[in-house]
């Protein structure tokens, strides 16, 4: 599970970076899907691909295919990575719920992704929350993104390290071209993962190279979490998940250990 220096990160600065989560071809196949979808019109995209508009909403959005897992089996397998899961099953007490998968491309003509945390007006909230006691780190709220691109210094994710626990509003003047310490750029390479809690203030630089930057964001909450009505697997797609994809998406009380996590957890033990 999450090992102490992990841990340590995590509570400290809100994230924690994972190295080379996927294979060079998965990334490869990923890649080309990425282009095949992102060159169709919403109306011929494979259902129940969809778009969603990027942050911050505009027509300069960056362009978010949303249930890219649906439709195939690479990204479906990257839902249920071992090491993104490693730290999902620390980060909800083995209690984790797979909320949304978003392939999002950037490209040098989108806006930047400003600074948000995923909570109305930066406050905490149970859907969205950080707790840290005992020896151990809790988040209700988690994005795992998996880069598809080599990011250069100075360009994509940027965050306010330590955000995830501010009781006060960030500074209108902190943008995501801010330097350090209060905005760290973080670059990552094709095949790494930013993990954070949502809590986290975060966003991305304007991207300016010709080539696009493309994401794979995965997002979990816990099971008991109702990010919003409806929340869940889509049951008329029901026949395009695995069981243990289909099982990650639904609700669970906290007290039901999901057959799922059982088969995540001995396969991490034996690991
Ligand atoms: O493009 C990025 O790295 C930031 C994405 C983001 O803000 C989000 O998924 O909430």
């Amino acid at each position: 599970m999450m090992t102490d220096r992990e841990k340590w990160h995590f509570d400290l600065h809100g994230y924690v970076i994972l190295r080379n989560v996927v294979s060079k071809s998965a990334v490869d196949h990923m890649v080309k899907r990425c282009e095949e979808w992102q060159a169709l019109p919403d109306s011929e995209l494979p259902i129940p691909l969809s778009t969603a508009g990027g942050y911050p909403p505009g027509e300069n959005a960056s362009r978010a295919l949303i249930n890219p897992e649906y439709v195939d089996s690479v990204y479906a397998d990257l839902q249920l990575n071992d090491e993104i899961m490693r730290i999902v099953l620390s980060l909800t007490d083995n209690c984790p719920q797979h909320l949304q998968c978003a392939l999002i491309q950037n490209t040098r003509h989108c806006t930047d992704g400003g600074l948000h945390n995923g909570a109305e007006g930066g406050l905490r909230n149970p859907a969205n929350d950080y707790q840290a006691a005992d020896g151990r780190v809790f988040a209700t709220f988690i994005n795992a993104g998996v880069s598809l691109v080599d990011v250069p210094a100075g360009a994509g994710f940027v965050c306010v390290p330590g955000s995830h626990k501010s009781h006060f509003a960030a500074p209108d003047d902190l943008t995501v071209d801010s330097g350090p310490p209060s905005v760290v750029n973080l670059p990552i390479n094709a095949g790494d993962c930013v993990v954070f809690t949502e809590l986290l203030r975060h966003g991305a630089r304007r991207w300016t190279l010709d080539t696009p930057r493309r994401t794979v964001f995965c997002r979990y909450v816990t099971s008991y979490a109702s990010w919003s009505p409806g929340n869940g697997p889509a049951e008329q797609h029901r026949g395009l998940l695995s069981d243990d994809l289909y099982e990650l998406k639904e609700m669970a009380s906290f007290r039901t250990r999901k057959k799922v996590v059982e088969r995540l957890l001995a396969r991490l033990a034996s690991n």
